[in-house]
C-alpha cells in the first residue's frame, strides 16, 4: 500500500489570492469533515467531482477529501493533478492489494480520518456533491450520529439506476436487508445507499469486517449509531465510465448478509442447523448416483454422507465462519469438521440406547432427543475445535 500525505491547500480568497477568512458560522457550527471517496478506475470522473465539490463546500465547513484508490489505471495521477486547483486538502491512498473491495477501501479511509464527521460518497457523480453540506448540517442540527442520503423518501428518487433489472435487484436487496435487520435499520429507508455522513466518534473501526459494496449496512449493524436522520436525494446518472458492480458483487452481498446475521452464537447455531438441513440434498443426490452405478448401498451411504459433509463444510465456511478461518489450515479444518460430522453418527446410537433403556423414552422421542443433543454438541465442538484460535496463538503459515 502506498500513501500520499495530505496535499496542503489552504483555502484561498479568489479576489486577493490570500488565504480566506472563515465565513461567519451559523449556529450550531458544523464540525470538520473528511470526505472518503473510494475509486476504482475513475480517471474520467475525479476532476469533475473535485470541481463540483469546490463549488458546493461553504468556506465555514473545514473539509478534506481522501480518495482510497484501488485503480489499475492512472486515476491517482489524475487526482493529484486536479487537487492542485482545489482550495481544500486532497489526498490519495492507493492500495496495492484491494482487500474488502469498496467496503474495505472505505474502512481504510475511516481509520485515517480524524475529523468530527466522515462523509462517504462515490466518485462517479451519482451522489450529488451539493448535498455534502446538507448531510453534515442535518446531523449537526438534529444531533444524529448518522445521516443517510435516501432515494426512498419524499423528494428522493433512483432516477440514475440504469434499467428495470437493476431497480428490481436494488428494491429486492433493500427489502431483504430490512427484513433481516429490522432493529438495526430502524429509521433507515435506504440501507443500500453509499452516500452518508457519520460522526467519527460513532464508528468502531476495529469492529468492521467489510465485504464488497454495502458499507453503510456494515456500519449500522456493527456500530449501531444511536440517532439516525435521512435526507432525500436523486440518484444521478454516471458522469463517465462504467459501473464496477458485477454479478459476483451480488454473491458477495449475500455472503456479507449471512456474516452479519450470524454474528451472535444463537444466530450462528440456527444457520448451522439450516445448512445441515440443506446437506440432505447433496447427500441423497450422491446416494442415488452411487447406487445407480452399482455400488453396494451401505458403502454408498457412507460415501454419500461425505458429500453432505463437504457441502456443509463449504457453506458454513463461507457463510458463518468467514472471519475465523485463518486460525487453522484448510486441510486441518476439513479433517476436524469431517471427523466431528462422522462422530455424530457414532455418538447418536449409544445415546438413543441410553435414552430408551435408562430413561424409559420411546424410540421416536429418544431419536429426536439424540438428534438435538448431538446437533448442539456438534455445533459447540465445531466452534471450539475448528474455528476458535489455537491455544498457542500460532497462526498457520500459509
Ligand atoms: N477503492 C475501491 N473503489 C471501488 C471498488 N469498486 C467500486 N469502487 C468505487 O465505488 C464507487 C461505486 O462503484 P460503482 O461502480 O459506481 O457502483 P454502482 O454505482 O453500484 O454501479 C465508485 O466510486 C467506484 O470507483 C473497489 O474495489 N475499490
Ligand atoms: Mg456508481
Amino acid at each position: 500500500m502506498s500513501e500520499d500525505l495530505w496535499t496542503p491547500h489552504a483555502p484561498v480568497d479568489p479576489q486577493t489570492d490570500l488565504p480566506s477568512a472563515p465565513e461567519a458560522a451559523e449556529a450550531p457550527a458544523p464540525g470538520s469533515v473528511t470526505l472518503i471517496v473510494p475509486t476504482f478506475n475513475e480517471a474520467g470522473n475525479v476532476a469533475e467531482l473535485l470541481s463540483r465539490l469546490a463549488a458546493a463546500l461553504p468556506a465555514h465547513l473545514p473539509c478534506s477529501v481522501l480518495f482510497v484508490d484501488d485503480s489499475t489505471d492512472d486515476t491517482p495521477a489524475v487526482i493529484e493533478k486536479a487537487a492542485l486547483e482545489c482550495a481544500f486538502p486532497v489526498a490519495v491512498l492507493h492500495r496495492e492489494s484491494p482487500e474488502g473491495g469498496l467496503g474495505g477501501a472505505v474502512v481504510e479511509g475511516i481509520k485515517r480520518a480524524e475529523s468530527e464527521w466522515i462523509v462517504v460518497m462515490d466518485a462517479d457523480l451519482q451522489h450529488p456533491p451539493h448535498l455534502v453540506p446538507e448531510l453534515v448540517g442535518e446531523g449537526t442540527r438534529t444531533g444524529a450520529d448518522l445521516v443517510v442520503a435516501s432515494r426512498y423518501i419524499a423528494g428522493g428518487s433512483r432516477a440514475g439506476l440504469a434499467g428495470s433489472y437493476r431497480i428490481a435487484v436494488s428494491r429486492g436487496a433493500t427489502w431483504l436487508t430490512r427484513g433481516l435487520f429490522p432493529r438495526a435499520l430502524r429509521g433507515i429507508s435506504d440501507p443500500m445507499s453509499g452516500f452518508f455522513a457519520m460522526r467519527r466518534s460513532a464508528v468502531t473501526a476495529d469492529a468492521l469486517r467489510p465485504l464488497g459494496y454495502k458499507i453503510l449496512l456494515e456500519l449500522t449493524v456493527r456500530c449501531r449509531p444511536a440517532r439516525v436522520a435521512e435526507v432525500p436525494f436523486v440518484f444521478q446518472d454516471r458522469y463517465s465510465g462504467q459501473s464496477k458492480s458485477t454479478a459476483r458483487e451480488g454473491l458477495r452481498f449475500l455472503t456479507h448478509l449471512a456474516a452479519l446475521r450470524s454474528a451472535t452464537p444463537l444466530a450462528r447455531m440456527i444457520g448451522f442447523g439450516l445448512v445441515g438441513l440443506s446437506g440432505f440434498v447433496p447427500n441423497l443426490a450422491a446416494l442415488w448416483l452411487l447406487t445407480h452405478t452399482g455400488m453396494n448401498y451401505l458403502l454408498a451411504e457412507v460415501a454419500a454422507n461425505q458429500a453432505g459433509v463437504l457441502w456443509n463444510f463449504l457453506l458454513i465456511e463461507t457463510l458463518l465462519f468467514r472471519d475465523r478461518r485463518h486460525h487453522r489450515h484448510r486441510a486441518d479444518r476439513i479433517a476436524r469438521f469431517t471427523l466431528l460430522a462422522n462422530a455424530d453418527l457414532l455418538l447418536r446410537i449409544p445415546l438413543i440406547a441410553v435414552f430408551v433403556a435408562s430413561w424409559g423414552f420411546g424410540v421416536l422421542a429418544a431419536t429426536a432427543l439424540a438428534l438435538v443433543t448431538t446437533f448442539v454438541v456438534r455445533f459447540a465442538a465445531t466452534e471450539a475445535l475448528v474455528y476458535l484460535p489455537r491455544k498457542t496463538g500460532r497462526a498457520p503459515t500459509s
